[in-house]
């Protein structure tokens, strides 16, 4: 008999044993000691929020327990924008050690920026992220996250480092080589955005590389909306884990809130660091747990950004149910899409995400999507952009039969009427990082 005791994963493996498993009073109690040393930071050094809070009437000391940060205003990504570069931030610009950009596609970009300490916990929560993700030291992690102004990259690859593991900085892109790569050095992790997980796995199926058979035990997927049905297929793709990371550049970068490879059910926000509340979007009053609406965050610990009260856009709920997992913190519970990617077609709210949900897995079609909003007369219209499966109909009217099978399909399950046309294998843009999923041709027609 073998003495080698069979391989097993640790069901639990933790980054900071310690602060994951703080009990709740423990926890509130930081929470509202680090709570309260960010107000008066802000309040101190950024004139902008010395403005905001004294036209609201608050003022740091106001605060007395947790539930009084309702008392102060919102921060908005305009408030970014109005600011640029540098006036958000609450420490000289020479102690910023680094600067991260969004893409600015709508005029100017937002600035983001870290002082040493700032770093060093980013590195802290994404090697606590990846940790309960299922990545141990040793790991070597395949990092397909775009580096560059975009948090992504170097936000995993730091996090990565911290803990421990291999580092392949290969940023998106340049597909076949990323399949050759994972192939030659059997990385254990992948990081990517969903989509572009699933172009890695389309490219490696057109090499004859079967990604199944190699060493990949998990995929840290994030920076874009995904839907479980784009889970499961993923995972069937791949051989390997799905797990969903949660972030944004505003707050941090990635590893704001991770799944745990255990449960895979919601994220665990790192409340030791973040403040979470949900807000009902249109009356902005906080919502009970439990009750879906826009996620708001508090950052508790960061010096050179910190934000109040900073409205994401991005909708869920949050869930007060313990983890068997056994952290402390709460879960955020996947994040279906943010309400300015939300549309309304004929009165009916859809996201991006629920066409995923229905047509992703759908017999004979392939997981590659687009959806194009018009104008018909007042209405808008949409139209759904989906492949046939490389083996699936070859013939218009199959195509045509195809076509109508997945409107009846979204009509039941979503509620909304729309067109869908069923285009050729390879027709629909393939994703290098965050997928582009909405073609909005109403602009275009005003
Ligand atoms: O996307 C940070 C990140 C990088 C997160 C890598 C995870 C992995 P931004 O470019 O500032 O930062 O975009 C942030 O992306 O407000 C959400 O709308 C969306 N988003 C991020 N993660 C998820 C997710 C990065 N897991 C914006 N599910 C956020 C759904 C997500 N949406």
């Amino acid at each position: 008999m073998s003495m080698q005791a069979a391989y097993r994963e640790p069901d639990t493996y933790m980054y900071q044993p310690d602060l994951e498993t703080m009990p709740r009073a423990a926890l509130e109690a930081l929470q509202l000691q680090r709570l309260k040393q960010t107000l008066d930071h802000v309040y101190a050094n950024v004139p902008h929020y010395r403005r905001k809070f004294d036209q609201a009437g608050v003022k740091p000391a106001d605060l007395k327990g947790l539930p009084d940060i309702a008392r102060f205003p919102f921060t908005v990504k305009a408030d970014l924008r109005d600011n640029y570069p540098f006036g958000m931030f609450a420490v000289p610009r020479e102690k910023l050690l680094r600067l991260h950009a969004s893409s600015g596609t709508t005029g100017k970009p937002t600035v983001v920026g870290y002082t040493a300490r700032d770093l060093d916990t980013w590195a802290d929560l994404m090697a606590r992220s990846l940790a309960s993700i299922g990545a141990k030291p040793g790991d070597i992690i395949h990092n397909a996250y775009g580096y560059g102004l975009f948090t992504g990259g170097l936000g995993a690859h730091y996090g990565a480092e911290r803990l421990g593991c291999t580092v392949v900085p290969m940023s998106g892109g340049g597909t076949e080589r990323q399949v050759q790569l994972l192939q030659d050095f059997g990385a254990h992790g992948l990081c990517a955005t969903p989509s572009y997980a699933l172009n890695i796995a389309e490219v490696a199926d057109g090499m004859g590389v079967d990604i199944r058979k190699l060493p990949l035990r998990y995929g840290v997927f994030g920076a874009e909306p995904w839907s479980e049905a784009m889970r499961r297929d993923l995972e069937a793709r791949l051989g390997l884990k799905a797990v969903d990371i949660y972030g944004l550049s505003e707050i941090m970068g990635p590893g704001v809130a991770c799944e745990c490879h255990g449960a895979q059910h919601g994220l665990h926000g790192w409340e030791d660091h973040f403040l979470f509340e949900i807000v009902d979007p249109e009356t902005m009053q906080p919502l009970p747990r439990g009750q879906p609406g826009e996620l708001v965050i508090t950052t508790l610990t960061k010096e050179a950004l910190p934000m109040i009260r900073y409205r994401t856009r991005d909708i869920t709920h949050m869930s007060d149910e313990p983890c068997a997992c056994g952290r402390a913190f709460r879960r955020i519970m996947r994040v279906t899409g943010r309400n300015d990617d939300m549309l309304i077609i004929r009165g009916v709210n859809v996201y991006p995400s629920q066409v995923e949900a229905v047509l992703v897995g759908f017999p004979g079609m392939a997981p590659h999507y687009q959806l194009v909003v018009s104008k018909d007369g007042p209405l808008d219209c949409l139209t759904v952009e989906v492949e046939v499966a490389p083996d699936g109909a070859t013939d218009d009217r199959a195509r045509k039969k195809k076509a109508g099978e997945v409107q009846h399909h979204i009509k039941s399950l979503i509620g909304v009427t729309c067109d869908v046309i069923v285009k050729a294998p390879g027709e629909v843009p393939r994703s290098q990082g965050k997928a582009i999923r909405v073609r909005d041709m109403r602009k275009a027609a005003n």
